[in-house]
């Protein structure tokens, strides 16, 4: 018998109304014993919900309605209850401590969706599509997450999973009639079908940061220089002043983070602390800082003051080029409302990937939101339809190495057996990312992005 397991399904906090899960085999009746209606929840068929009180010493604690699921047809797969009472602070903790009270107890986080895995209602990539879908900050991420919930990715792992099989059998059949000499399976064929498996892995692996994207957002540094204009920048970007513009130099001491949206795709924008060698420790922490955000960061915008010159900020251009390889860095020339036309045209023409800006003037902006629109969205093309994560990566990755080794294998004329044997481990990988084989420590890792009542 399975314990009982229950927690509020609901954000914590005063709402509409609040939702408790109890999921397990005593959850009808550990509910029925507090419930009061016009039947009883143990007489209810699966998929009816009930109207009535919950009641606790004879103490009308709230009315409520009780939703009913029998096992195996809930989410969790187990006899599942969803008590829908007034959302508030008090209520929902008092009918929880009554659930514990009653037999069950208080669930961990991602306790309810575990069950759903371990009961075979959802496999491991539909469990992360859960995760993805509760933690999207994008629309198209969370379209992408919903797709994956239905089966999409299993279907697709499976369909090759089942190719590979069928080589590896094909081969092991051979094995068998050895000695007649006959060969059921043309080699290029199957060099082929080897091939094309292995590219779509590697295709698929190398999607995963496109996918990163649309989940987490695209990620964009502003840094350069104390005084530059970057705090202006930031908060012309976001249309309200959110971080302290001041022309005493290191008043961003560590950084600000806020969300811009374009076309459905999140643009998380940082304002950094200004970047030079400082005395002042809390400065000196704020930089620590900064070098963080840049190494997360898709893109990097350097501001310069262009009224000091055009090339003062070239040393830290090269600095961050060299040291942030993954991210594409652009180079702002701002305050070019302080130097006059005449003087701009004697300037050397903007390079490739810098802009001419004025943070306070407006001068430029739209420009630039489209670079980082333009920047976003070709950021997300790779993603095949899936939010590969790194873990179906990796896995990804070591298939499609699997398979490499079965194409040598096949180049150098080794047995059938030793060939297969590659092609097989290449399917077993493919079964991890849904799950077929797992451990304790991708389960944990897994459910710790959940919360608790999901
Ligand atoms: N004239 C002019 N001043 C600017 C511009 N951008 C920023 N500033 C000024 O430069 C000073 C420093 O700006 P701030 O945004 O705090 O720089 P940060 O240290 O890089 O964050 C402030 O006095 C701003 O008003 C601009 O485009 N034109
Ligand atoms: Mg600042």
């Amino acid at each position: 018998m399975n314990k009982t397991i229950t927690a509020l399904a609901t954000p914590p906090g005063v709402g509409g109304i609040a939702v408790i899960r109890i999921s397990g085999d005593e959850a009808i009746s550990i509910s029925d014993a507090c419930f009061s209606g016009k039947i009883s929840l143990l007489e209810s068929k699966s998929h009816t919900i009930h109207y009535g009180t919950i009641q606790y010493n004879d103490r009308i604690i709230d009315t409520v309605t009780a939703a009913v699921f029998r096992s195996p047809n809930s989410y969790t797969g187990d006899n599942v209850v969803e008590i829908s009472c007034h959302g508030g602070m008090v209520v929902a903790s008092e009918i929880i401590e009554i659930m514990i009270a009653n037999g069950a107890v208080q669930a961990e986080a991602g306790e309810f969706t575990k069950r759903a895995f371990l009961n075979g209602k959802l496999d491991l990539t539909q469990v992360e599509a859960v995760a993805d879908i509760i933690h999207s900050l994008s629309v198209p991420g969370c379209m992408t997450a919903a797709r994956q919930l239905t089966g999409e990715f299993t279907a697709r792992l499976k369909a090759l999973r089942v190719k590979l099989l069928d080589i590896a059998s094909l081969l092991e059949l051979e094995l068998d009639f050895s000695e007649e000499d006959i060969e059921f399976t043309n080699r290029d064929n199957i060099k082929l079908l080897i091939k094309e498996t292995r590219d779509y892995c590697n295709d698929l692996a190398d999607s995963f940061k496109s996918a990163e994207i649309l989940r987490s957002g695209f990620f964009v540094a502003i840094a350069g220089y104390p005084n530059s204009g970057k705090s202006t920048l930031f908060n012309t970007l976001l249309q309200r002043k959110r971080a302290i513009v001041s022309e005493i130099p290191g008043t961003t001491r560590d950084y600000l983070e806020e969300m811009i949206y374009s076309n459905g795709i999140a643009i998380r924008l940082t304002d950094t602390a200004g970047l030079r060698p400082s005395e002042n420790i809390i400065e000196i922490e704020g930089i620590k800082l900064v070098e963080t955000v840049m190494e997360q960061s898709d893109l990097i915008l350097i501001i310069n003051d262009i009224s000091i010159s055009p090339g003062n900020s070239d040393k830290l251009l090269k600095t961050i080029k060299a040291k942030y390889t993954n991210s594409k860095a652009y180079l702002l020339q701002n305050k070019i409302d302080k130097v006059d036309s005449a003087q701009l045209d004697t300037l050397s023409p903007e390079s490739e990937n810098e802009i001419r800006i004025s943070a306070k003037k407006g001068i430029g902006v739209d420009t630039l939101k489209e670079i980082l629109e333009k920047e976003a969205s070709q950021s997300i093309d790779r993603t095949k339809d899936i939010l590969v994560n790194q873990r179906h990566a990796l896995l990804l990755r070591q298939s499609a190495l699997e398979l490499s080794n079965a194409l040598t294998a096949i180049e150098s004329n080794l047995e059938n057996e030793i060939i297969a044997i590659d092609i097989r481990s290449s399917a077993k990988t493919l079964g991890e990312i849904t799950g077929d084989t797992w451990d304790e420590d991708v389960l944990n890792n897994i459910f710790s992005r959940f919360c608790i009542g999901k």
